[in-house]
C-alpha cells in the first residue's frame, strides 16, 4: 500500500499504510530488544574451571580462538577478542567450523 492515489481508496490505503508502518516499527523495536538483551550478549566473557569462554556462542579460548594467554588449538585461526565485538560475521564463520567439526566427530 501507498503509492498511486485513486479517487476512491486513497484515504483508506494511507491509513492502512500508517497502521502497517506502526506495526512494523513496533516489531523491529521488539526484535532489537530481544537481540540486545542478555540472551544476545556479544561481549560475553567468562572464565570457568580454567577455560575462558568468549562471545555470543561461548567459544572456548583453549580450542577455537587465541587469546595470547593460553595454549590453544585455535581452530578458527582468530583472535578471541574478535568474538567480543558487535560484528558477528566472524563469530558465525567460526560457529560453522564448530558445527562442521562436531558433525565430523559424530560420524566416527
Ligand atoms: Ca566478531
Amino acid at each position: 500500500y501507498g503509492g498511486i492515489a485513486t479517487d476512491t481508496g486513497f484515504g483508506t490505503a494511507r491509513q492502512r499504510s500508517k497502521i502497517y508502518s506502526a506495526f512494523l516499527i513496533t516489531f523491529l523495536l521488539g526484535l532489537c530488544l530481544v537481540l540486545f538483551s542478555s540472551s544476545f550478549d556479544t561481549a560475553h566473557y567468562e572464565y570457568t574451571n580454567g577455560n575462558p569462554y568468549y562471545g555470543l556462542f561461548h567459544f572456548s579460548g583453549l580450542k577455537w580462538c587465541d587469546n595470547g594467554r593460553h595454549p590453544t588449538q585455535n581452530i578458527c585461526k582468530i583472535d578471541c577478542d574478535e568474538f567480543l565485538d558487535d560484528d558477528i560475521t566472524d563469530d558465525i564463520e567460526c560457529a560453522k567450523i564448530v558445527s562442521r567439526s562436531k558433525a565430523g566427530m559424530l560420524s566416527w
